[in-house]
């Protein structure tokens, strides 16, 4: 049902563009860490994929005449099970999946990874490493009342930025209207005031970028952490630099041991470290509201789950 073959062309083609429009230093990346944790992949049901506008809304998964809420889930768990990539869309934008099989909480070691697309810039060699980070904020769940239901406690993974960020943020997008333009395409508007645009990179994303399987809605709202913006404009190279932060999905490469998390720095929402033996859930949400001119909004995107061997 799924054609993978043209999702697999749609990421490659992503990746052929952003080589090309940053002259080779995206996708050459650093030499990775020789030995960095490798992991074992667990299978996952997506429970709900609710992006938020985007420019890979409606691709990953593809969106075809006829599809529901039920078929668009179905459609990210084959890809995710798949290796293949969902994009969460722009700031808020989830996915909540259910585990196969508990991932433990090992003493004293990192537990699992969200794998993403994230690289390194070549040019990112020590210090603050950038390239084409979009973090995503990571919350777990364990299934404390054992009804395999995702209705206990969600706790949020501590990241570099948490205590750096926003704590309660809440934001609407509007689908666009018949005669938006490419730089006023998506327009965002935040409870408290701040409004914005997300532009649409038309070089490369044709496609509507508001979810259409969600139907008779003209907006959606998100709410959660704001992380701060992680994108910064180059004026010399004329590249877009997306600082890679920590403890997050999508923002280290899958090959380093930076894009590890552990169970163990997961807190509530006094900030107070919770002591979680294992978990069964995991929701992850787009963590940073930014446009990043022709390379488009910070969009997470995840490909699958994994433990640590
Ligand atoms: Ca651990
Ligand atoms: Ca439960
Ligand atoms: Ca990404």
């Amino acid at each position: 049902m799924i054609n993978k073959g043209l999702i697999t062309l749609i990421a490659l083609s992503c990746v052929t563009v952003a080589c090309r429009e940053h002259d080779g230093r995206f996708g050459s990346g650093e030499t990775p860490v020789p030995d960095y944790a490798h992991g074992t992949a667990v299978e996952v049901a997506v429970l709900d994929y609710s992006p938020a506008p985007g420019q890979f809304v409606n691709t990953v998964p593809e969106y075809e005449v006829g599809d529901d809420y039920a078929a668009m889930n179905a459609k990210a768990t084959e890809l995710l099970n798949d290796g293949y990539m969902i994009s969460l869309g722009a700031w808020g934008g989830s996915v909540t999946l259910k585990l196969s099989q508990p991932i433990a909480n090992r003493a004293d070691k990192n537990d699992f990874r969200i794998k993403g697309n994230a690289v390194y810039a070549s040019t990112s060699v020590s210090g603050v490493r950038y390239g084409s980070a979009e973090p995503g904020i990571v919350l777990v769940m364990q299934d404390a009342n054992a009804n395999g239901e995702p209705d206990d406690q969600w706790y949020e993974i501590m990241g570099s930025e948490t205590f750096n960020s926003t704590e309660r943020y809440a934001v609407t997008y509007y689908a666009p209207a018949a005669d938006a333009t490419d730089n006023e395409y998506i327009r965002w508007r935040a409870q408290n005031g701040d409004s914005g645009y997300l532009n649409r990179t038309v070089a490369y994303h044709t496609q509507c970028y508001f979810p259409l399987w969600v139907e008779n809605v003209d907006s959606l709202s998100f709410e959660g952490r704001l992380l701060p913006p992680n994108g910064y404009h180059n004026a010399q190279t004329g590249n877009y630099e997306l600082v890679s932060y920590y403890g997050y999905a999508d923002s280290h490469p899958n090959n380093t041991d930076f894009s590890c998390l552990d169970i163990a720095m997961a807190i509530d929402s006094m900030g107070n470290k919770v002591n979680l033996p294992s978990i069964d859930f995991i929701k992850i949400y787009t963590g940073v509201l930014q446009a990043n001119g022709h390379l488009g909004e910070c969009s997470t995107e995840i490909a699958g789950v994994e433990t640590m061997e």
